[in-house]
């Protein structure tokens, strides 16, 4: 009776162990936590992975530094995780420990930023935003909007606020504004200095720019989180965000929404952080043994405003107020 207890124990405990150790190990490699759009994507990715059967979440957050990513992607390959995502926070300098990830032969996901090196490695598929359409997209809303209000003939004064410096989403719509800024000449750039896409350096930099440009039309902000900093200098300046300037932000989260539907803010151009619809039925397939061929994918993204009805050529603005109960971030 012993023996038969004994050897049910001893089979209860090796399907237990066996079961454990079947679980699937996506380790993710995160720029850090500076923006409302970060945190989306970061619980977007976390929970998803966490909540699906049979996978586990190895999750390392870089603190806005390549060497904390470097370390981390290392310490994933040494763990020998099933699956990598990687999102890097400047575009350049990932070759080396990328090809290592490569030679480990463990699949590796591209979300959001994508590095320069794509090229030069193996991955899976990329799931990431536009940027160059989308900085085009913000330049273009300002340029049709100006028109509507009937001065597309005066000159306005422009600042471009950007992300962090050499990041893909700042390179990238730096590109677009500055391409579509040549289509509106009345557009004069008068300011263009980097607020890290934080809410904080937002603020300081519009401070210190209504210091010292005497005259201000339009704000493009590369993400929300800077653009709502700058609500705050601007008011705190005794101006109307919204009236006295036109703000313009990026990724369209929550509270950019709020803004625009309180009257402070004019538009934001979509780039969505919820990639865990593309990852978790990539890493699903891949499971099944179905085949990628570095896939890039861009998800469709929308242009919301005050009043809606901007056209833009591959995307007309929908009004805030009429979508904002359907947001998900
Ligand atoms: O726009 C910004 C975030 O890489 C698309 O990073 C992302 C950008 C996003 O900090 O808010």
């Amino acid at each position: 009776m012993k023996k038969v207890f004994f050897l049910v124990v001893a089979l209860v405990m090796l399907v237990c162990v066996s079961s454990a150790s079947a679980d699937i190990v996506i380790a993710f490699s995160q720029i850090g936590q500076e923006s409302d759009w970060r945190t989306a994507n970061t619980d977007d990715l976390k929970s998803a992975i966490e909540n699906h059967p049979g996978w586990k979440l190895v999750y390392d957050d870089g603190q806005q530094k390549q060497e904390n990513q470097i370390k981390a992607l290392r310490n994933f390959i040494t763990q020998n995780v099933n699956y990598i995502l990687f999102t890097g926070v400047v575009s350049t300098g990932w070759d080396e420990v990328l090809k290592e990830v490569n030679e480990a032969e463990i699949p590796l996901l591209l979300v959001d930023r994508i590095p320069d090196c794509a090229d030069k490695i193996d991955y899976v598929a990329a799931f990431g935003g536009d940027f160059v359409e989308e900085g085009r997209r913000q330049v273009a809303w300002a340029g049709e909007y100006l028109k509507k209000l009937g001065k597309g003939d005066e000159d306005v004064n422009v600042v471009i606020m950007e992300g962090t410096t050499g990041a893909s989403a700042q390179t990238g719509r730096t590109e677009g504004n500055l391409k579509a800024l040549k289509d509106y000449p009345h557009l004069k750039l008068v300011g263009q200095q980097s607020g890290n896409f934080t809410r904080a350096e937002g603020q300081a930099v519009m401070e210190s720019w209504l210091k010292s440009i005497p005259k201000i039309d339009v704000l493009i902000a590369q993400n929300d989180d800077m653009a709502l900093g700058a609500i705050d200098a601007i008011k705190a300046a005794g101006k109307v965000p919204g009236k006295d300037i036109i703000i313009v932000g990026c990724d369209s989260v929550k509270a950019a929404f709020d803004a625009i539907v309180a009257g402070e803010m004019n538009c934001t151009v979509e780039c969505t952080p919820l990639y865990a619809e593309f990852v978790v039925p990539t890493i699903e397939a891949l499971e099944r043994g179905e085949k990628f061929d570095k896939t890039v994918i861009h998800p469709e993204e929308g242009v919301f405003d005050m009043d809606g009805g901007i056209d833009l050529g591959s995307v007309k603005s929908i009004k805030a107020a009429d979508v904002i109960a359907t947001r998900r971030y």
